[in-house]
């Protein structure tokens, strides 16, 4: 028999895969369908303070090895998302509510109405590549995480994670500024900072120019970011970065991740990629003589 499940602090998954944030995250009704199709957990879209439509057009392009998007935060601010994390609810499964702002006072806010809303835990963005006031305008700097993680810390009882950027000198950094503000986990690691040209125009793809890549390019500085953050925090870790089969995950376990996050491999492998990497994980560890993910988490070191 194998175990699946893994614990992040006080939040138990029954298995290590969860939806990241950004993609089939908009409404209830597409989270239900990942939770329906096998993720543990679901991460929301980053909810701010009042409705943004973002970037215009084109926002997303599909490049050899991954994707590229600079979307600019849409979403239809807290008031109105709150409606669709109440709906959400009526499904079984874990809802971690992801939130941006530009200060503390909007952080706070934001976190006690996911709270309120019923989310199970936070993940607090921090990381956004291509957010003008938001995103890694904060995440880059060890002050305002740390102050910024304090604040909502004392708002609110459910646990609090915060992704990070690997877009920074030095992101051991910023975890432990993040453990100094007594996150409960970090999230490693956002889409990275890149730019693709359209030849025959001769100008950036997207009308932002510049966007964040994800997908299985970026694995290895995933792995290398969550390895730095588990040799140097106390924290538990959840990975993130072109995550898209049990391989991969296995590999992030072995960095020093407890569960993963999964985004661009659904364009690539359909939305039951949940099941798929759980059964290629399970499929893995009995070939190779384990029976629980914990002896997997941070074997590499
Ligand atoms: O909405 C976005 O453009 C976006 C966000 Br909030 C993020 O955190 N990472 C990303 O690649 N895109």
């Amino acid at each position: 028999m194998v175990d699946l499940s893994t614990t992040i602090k006080t939040l138990y998954l029954e298995n290590p895969t969860m939806l990241a944030s950004g993609i089939m995250d908009e409404d209830a009704g597409s989270m239900k369908r990942m939770l329906q199709s096998g993720a543990a957990a679901v991460v929301t879209k980053s909810i701010g303070m009042k409705p943004r439509t973002g970037h215009s057009n084109p926002s997303f392009v599909e490049l050899e090895c991954g994707i590229l998007n600079a979307m600019g935060l849409p979403n239809p601010g807290i008031h109105e998302y709150q409606k669709e994390i109440a709906e959400l609810k009526e499904t079984k499964g874990v809802i971690i509510g992801s939130i941006f702002g530009s200060n503390n006072e909007e952080f706070k806010q934001l976190a006690l109405k996911m709270q309120d809303a019923g989310v199970h835990a936070l993940e607090l963005n921090v990381s956004c590549p291509h957010a003008e006031g938001y995103g890694l305008e904060i995440g880059q700097d060890p002050t305002l995480v740390k102050s910024i993680v304090r604040s909502v810390k004392k708002q609110v009882s459910i646990p609090v994670f915060v992704k990070l950027s690997a877009n920074v000198n030095d992101i051991i950094q910023i975890a432990q500024a993040a453990e100094e503000g007594l996150a409960d986990g970090i999230v490693a690691i956002n889409t990275l900072k890149a730019m693709s040209i359209n030849l025959d125009i001769a100008k950036p793809i997207l009308s932002h120019k510049t966007g964040g890549y994800s997908g299985k390019a970026i694995k290895p500085i995933g792995i290398r970011s969550v390895f730095e953050i588990y040799e140097h925090t106390t924290l538990p870790i959840i990975g993130v970065g072109g995550v898209t089969t049990g391989e991969d995950a296995i590999e992030y376990f072995m960095a020093g991740a407890s569960a993963v996050q999964i985004g661009t491999a659904l364009y690539s492998r359909g939305i039951d990629v949940f099941q798929k990497i759980c059964n290629e994980i399970e499929q893995w560890m009995k070939e190779h003589g384990y029976s629980n993910i914990k002896e997997l988490i941070g074997a590499a070191h």
